[in-house]
C-alpha cells in the first residue's frame, strides 16, 4: 500500500498544497490504492518538504519524482501516448507551475489583504491541531523563504503580474474540452489541477483567482478533474 504524506485539505480540496494535490490527483487518475496521511511537520520527509510517499519501505519525495517513480514501478500507461513535443511541453509547464507556486504562496501568507482569510479558514478547518501561533510561526518562516527566493522583494502588483503571465499561457494552451493533450488525462492534468484547484476553489479573491475564474477553459478543466478525483462534486 502506498502512503501519501501531505498537508491538510482546505476549501474542499484534498491538500492545500499544490504539489501534494498533484500527487493525490495522479494516484486517483491511475486508480492506485493509497492511504493519505495529513501532516504539518515535514521534518521526516526527504529533503524536509511535503509531499512524499512511502511505498514498500522506501520514502520518495518531490512530486515529479514521485510521479516518475510510480509510472516506472507500476508500469503505468498514463503518459505512454505522449509525443516528444508533448513531453517537452509537460516539462515546461511543470517549471511554470513551480514559479506559480511562489505567487500562490505569497498571496496566502504574505499579502495582508488575503492572509487573514486564509488563516481563519485554516483555523476553522483544522483547530485545535493547528493553532493561531503555529500559523504565525509558519508565516514568519515563509517571509524568509520569499525573501531568499526573491519574490518577497517584489511589489505585490509585480508578484501577481508574474503569476497571471503563467496562467495566461496555460489558458492559451488548454482546449475547450477534454484534457491538455487530448480526450484522456495525462499526468500533466494532475499537476495543473493541483495548482488551479488551489486557486479556483478558495473563497479568497486574489488576482490569480480573478484570472482563473475568467477563463472558462481553465474552470471547466479544473471542475472535470475535480469530479474525476473526488467523490464530492463542487
Ligand atoms: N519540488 C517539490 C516542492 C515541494 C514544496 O515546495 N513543498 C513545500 C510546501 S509549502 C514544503 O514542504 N516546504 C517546507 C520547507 O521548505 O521547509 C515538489 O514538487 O514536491
Amino acid at each position: 500500500m502506498i502512503t501519501l504524506y501531505s498537508y491538510p485539505g482546505l476549501f474542499g480540496v484534498a491538500d492545500n498544497n499544490p504539489y501534494g494535490l498533484k500527487v493525490f490527483a495522479f494516484l486517483k487518475l491511475c486508480n492506485l490504492p493509497f492511504w493519505q496521511e495529513h501532516i504539518l511537520d515535514p521534518k521526516h520527509a526527504p529533503r524536509g518538504q511535503l509531499p512524499y510517499i512511502a511505498v514498500e519501505g522506501t520514502d520518495i519525495g518531490d512530486s515529479d519524482s514521485i510521479v516518475a517513480y510510480l509510472i516506472h514501478k507500476y508500469r503505468l500507461s498514463i503518459d505512454s501516448a505522449l509525443t516528444a513535443p508533448q513531453r517537452d511541453m509537460d516539462l515546461l509547464l511543470r517549471r511554470m507551475l513551480d514559479d506559480l507556486y511562489w505567487v500562490m504562496s505569497y498571496s496566502r501568507w504574505r499579502d495582508d489583504r488575503y492572509y487573514p482569510l486564509f488563516r481563519d479558514e485554516f483555523l476553522k478547518a483544522h483547530a485545535p491541531q493547528v493553532t493561531a501561533a503555529a500559523l504565525e510561526a509558519a508565516r514568519n518562516y515563509n517571509f524568509q523563504r520569499y525573501y531568499y527566493q526573491g519574490i518577497g522583494r517584489y511589489e505585490p502588483a509585480a508578484v501577481y503580474e508574474r503569476g497571471v503571465a503563467g496562467l495566461q499561457v496555460l489558458a492559451n494552451l488548454m482546449p475547450a474540452s477534454g484534457y491538455l493533450f487530448g480526450p484522456v488525462p495525462s499526468s500533466i492534468d494532475a499537476a495543473i489541477y493541483g495548482f488551479i484547484a488551489n486557486i479556483l476553489f478558495y473563497e479568497i479573491e486574489t488576482p490569480l483567482k480573478t484570472f482563473v475564474a475568467s477563463r472558462p477553459n481553465l474552470v471547466r478543466h479544473c471542475r472535470d478533474m475535480h469530479k474525476a478525483v473526488s467523490q464530492h462534486n463542487l
